[in-house]
Order: C-alpha cells, then structure tokens, then sequence
C-alpha cells in the first residue's frame, strides 16, 4: 500500500507530516497541490486545508493525526516526554516569524505556485490578515534581530542533535517544522547548537531547508 501524502512545500503542518515518513524511513508519495486548487482538498475532506493523508480510498486532515497515526504504525519513535518550554519558545516566535515568513513565501520558487494565478491566491489571502507584504518586506531588521536574540535562548534548551530533550518527541515535530519557515528569511544567525539541530533534523526526516533560497 502506497500512502499518499498531499501537501504544499512551505507549508509548516505539511512539513510535520512529512517528517514522520522520513524519520521512520517509510515510503510515501509527495503530491504538491497548487495553491489555488480547491476543488481536490475540499472534495477530500471537505475544506481547503492541506496536509492530508490519502491511505486505502480514505481521507485524513490534520497534520498531527496523520503524525500520529503514522508513529503508530510499526514501532513509534516519538517516545520521549515534550518539553513545555519548547512550546512556550515555539509560540513566543510565531508571529514575527509569520508575519516575516509569508512575504517571502509568496515570492519563492515553490511548485505550489507554479502559476501565477495560484501565487496570486496566496498573496491575496495572506496579505488580507497579515496587511501589505510590502510595508513588511521594508524593514524587518528589527524583527530577524528579535528572531536572532530568541535562538541564543533556544541553544542551551537542545539536548541532543538528534532530538531536542534526548529522544524523539513531538517537540521535535514542531521545532524542526518552526525551524523549517525560518530558513526562509535571509539574516537568520544559527547558534551552533541550533545550526546542528536543524541540519541533524533535516537529514534524518528527509525534508531540505530552504537556506538556498532564503530571501
Ligand atoms: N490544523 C491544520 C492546519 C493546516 C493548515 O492551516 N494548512 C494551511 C497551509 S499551512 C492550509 O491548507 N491553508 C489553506 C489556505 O490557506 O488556502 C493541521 O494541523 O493540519
């Protein structure tokens, strides 16, 4: 059985599903939706709203059942208890690093928007909560130095390169995909620990950064 996973390239809940197919080195097959195709998730699982697992003719949304769903099978591996301080990193930097993440998403060479009609469908529903991406673009220095002083903060937090507290844990799942967006922004500084991190992550789950595209 050939599991089908469909997703978009930036998309952070796509990266955490696939993740756990790479990190258990189970096969999958990575279908890239544009991002203006309603029709296919809606018609799925009843809104537009992607990761979703295809498996034997059914449908499952949501990025950390299909994590679950998919450490179930066989032995798990996310077995280590979840730091709370992780959490409470990952949600002190989520909105600066969306709010800098999404101008340059829209503007990268990702298969999501390989027409311009699909590219401008982002551009519009992201700019409509975000604001212009223009007045944003015009000076984020302020907030990659703010991004830049909380990584000195999650250094000491990593345990482990290969799992943030010592074993794999759903942390990991969300660090690595948080780490996966910052990629994209160009003037990110990586604390050692981190820059191990984020490399060991990548290579183990299969899912490149986006260092050679940062903008
Ligand atoms: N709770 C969902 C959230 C998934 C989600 O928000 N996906 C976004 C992409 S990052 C999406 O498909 N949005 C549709 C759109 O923006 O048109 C999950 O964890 O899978």
């Amino acid at each position: 059985m050939t599991q089908k996973l469909y997703i978009y390239d930036h998309c952070p809940f796509c990266v955490k599903a696939e993740m756990i197919f790479g990190l258990k080195n189970l096969p999958f097959e990575r279908i890239i939706l544009l991002n203006d195709d309603e029709a296919t998730p809606i018609g799925m699982v009843g809104r537009k709203s992607l990761p979703i697992l295809e498996e034997d003719g059914r449908f499952m949304p949501e990025s950390m059942d299909i994590v679950t769903h998919i450490d179930q099978q066989g032995t798990p591996i996310l077995t280590g208890t979840p730091n709370p301080a992780i959490t409470e990193w990952i949600s002190a930097t989520s909105s600066t690093l969306y709010r800098l993440f999404l101008p340059r998403a829209a503007c990268a060479p990702l298969p999501e928007f390989a027409t311009t009609a699909a590219r401008a469908y982002f551009l519009t529903k992201k700019e409509a909560s975000t604001g212009p991406f223009f007045e944003i673009l015009k000076d984020s220095d302020g907030e990659i130095g703010n991004l830049n002083t909380m990584l000195k903060m999650l250094a000491p937090l990593i345990r482990s390169p290969e799992a943030v507290n010592g074993t794999l844990s759903t942390d990991d799942i969300h660090l690595f995909a948080h780490l996966h967006s910052l990629s994209l922004i160009r003037g990110i500084v990586y604390p050692p620990a981190v820059e191990a991190y984020r490399q060991t992550l990548s290579r183990l789950s299969g899912v490149g950064l986006y260092d050679g595209i940062a903008a």
